[in-house]
């Protein structure tokens, strides 16, 4: 690593000892950033990487609300609007008892490159709550919502910072939370992505992540001789990314023998029934074991990690940060697996991607293989300044373009320093360059 980069990162983990997912993010970005640090002396002297790291403003709020026996609930909100150099904070918003200020950092710290390859004006932040939707009723859910904007509001609009979902937030979520931000403020805008297609969403957002996944899957094999047609595929979780990863993988022709979700996993070589699925987790919001009873050739088994024993050629995980360790990885590895792509956030360790990576394993990394959902995010803000919406062919044409644009620029800047097919370190670095020079012609901001 170059002295510059290195002397960041340990100032970095002398600061923010305390926040092991942040650490985690930042060594393996600052790590593959060393040949365009070397290349650009001049960042040095701006302090770039010092302020790239920090980020911009961090708020923590209390956030009260009753339950349905009448008893008030404390949990803590989040949001870290970490980088404004190229647009418009933007990011989901994670409802997870697990959530804490290292998980939200990493998020946020990962979305600033992974909106810059999108390519479209939107800078980086996330936020959330360790509230647990699991178990509350949708009024529970509602005073929640409304709770948490009743502080955020005053951070966020629609040229300011631009909140989402990602892990428990769904329509749902995003519907109240819209609904108290308008009731606050007045304002009939575009301050939320993912919203109803009757009040300003976008067509083809529920589907973005888990089918732009898939468009960049696609186009990372094609470029290296390989085809999705005829794979078998593992997926993990059975959430919004997973369940939208399986309808196109299957749509590409490729077989899901496996689902998960936080308490265990569903095997059906015959292929996963996607409307069981959907009918499960989307409808009735239950567990993901509830599928045998209605595919009884499935098994189910307790424990979410067994899900990568079982042999594929693409492993797809959509769950959660770490869910793939080195051991997990080797496995899949001895199984024959030839393509992983990240459509969780950070879902490897640093030791499981190194293990793919020396295999030769095809490795689409989350910031590039995950970013159709924010993309169409931006998209959807698109359409709200226009006072439009546009079909879903148009949508998801776009989609393609973006996903097939990414593939082409973490591809070009691995081969342009000098490690080709690295699409970890392709990817940070194309997403890091814009961010940098826009930083640098703003000045020491
Ligand atoms: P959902 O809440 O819709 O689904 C999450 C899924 O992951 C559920 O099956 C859940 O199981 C499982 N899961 C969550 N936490 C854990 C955990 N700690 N251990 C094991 N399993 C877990 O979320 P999304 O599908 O939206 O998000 C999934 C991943 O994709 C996240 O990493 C998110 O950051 C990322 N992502 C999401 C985008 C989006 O547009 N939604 C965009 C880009 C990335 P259970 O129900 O048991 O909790
Ligand atoms: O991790 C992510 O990119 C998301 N959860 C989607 C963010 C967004 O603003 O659509």
């Amino acid at each position: 690593m170059s002295d510059y980069a290195l002397k960041v990162l340990e100032g970095l983990k002398q600061r923010n000892a305390d926040q092991p997912e942040f650490i985690q993010a930042a060594t393996e970005i600052l790590t593959t950033l060393k040949p365009v640090v070397d290349r650009h002396p001049e960042y040095e002297k701006a302090g770039l990487l010092e302020r790239y790291v920090e980020p911009e403003r961090v708020v923590m709020f209390r956030v009260p609300w009753i339950d349905d026996e009448g008893k008030v609930q404390v949990n803590r909100g989040y949001r870290v609007q970490f980088n404004s150099a190229i647009g418009p904070y933007k990011g989901g918003l994670r409802l997870h008892p697990s959530v804490n200020l290292s998980i939200i950092k990493f998020l946020g710290f990962e979305q600033i490159l992974k909106n810059s390859l999108t390519g479209l004006p939107i800078g980086g932040g996330k936020g959330g709550s360790d509230f647990d939707p699991k178990g509350k009723s949708d009024n529970e859910v509602m005073r929640f919502c409304q709770s948490f904007m009743t502080e955020l509001y005053r951070y966020i609009g629609a040229d300011t910072d631009v909140p989402a979902g990602d892990i428990g937030v769904g329509g749902r979520e995003i519907g109240y939370l819209y609904g108290q931000y308008k009731r606050i403020t007045g304002l009939y805008e575009g301050v939320l992505t993912g919203k109803g297609l009757t009040y300003g969403g976008s067509l083809a957002r529920t589907q973005a992540t888990g089918y732009g996944l898939c468009y960049f899957v696609q186009a990372m094999m094609k470029a290296n001789g390989k085809e999705v047609n005829g794979s078998t595929v593992v997926i993990s979780g059975s959430g919004n990314v997973a369940i939208y990863a399986n309808e196109k993988i299957t749509q590409m022709g490729g077989k899901v023998v496996a689902m998960s979700d936080s308490n265990g996993y569903v095997y059906d070589p015959n292929g996963i029934d996607l409307a069981v699925v959907k009918q499960i987790k989307e409808v009735e919001r239950k567990r993901i074991k509830e599928y045998v009873k209605a595919v009884p050739t499935a098994t189910y088994t307790e424990g979410c990690s067994g899900i990568w024993s079982i042999p594929c050629d693409i492993a797809l995980p959509c769950a959660t940060q770490n869910e793939i360790n080195e051991e997990s990885a080797k496995l899949l590895i001895a199984n024959g697996v030839t393509a992983v792509g990240e459509g969780a956030n950070m879902p490897s360790t640093i030791e499981a991607t190194k293990a793919f990576q020396a295999a030769g394993v095809l490795f689409a990394p989350a910031k590039a293989a995950n970013a159709g959902g924010v993309a169409v995010s931006a998209l959807e803000m698109s359409q709200n300044s226009l006072r439009l919406s546009w079909t879903f062919e148009e949508v998801d044409n776009r989609l393609k373009d973006i996903m097939l644009g990414i593939f082409q620029k973490a591809d070009e800047a691995a081969k342009e320093y000098g490690v080709p097919g690295d699409y970890v370190a392709g990817a940070n670095i194309a997403g890091f360059l814009k961010v940098a020079e826009a930083m640098l012609a703003q000045g020491a901001v």
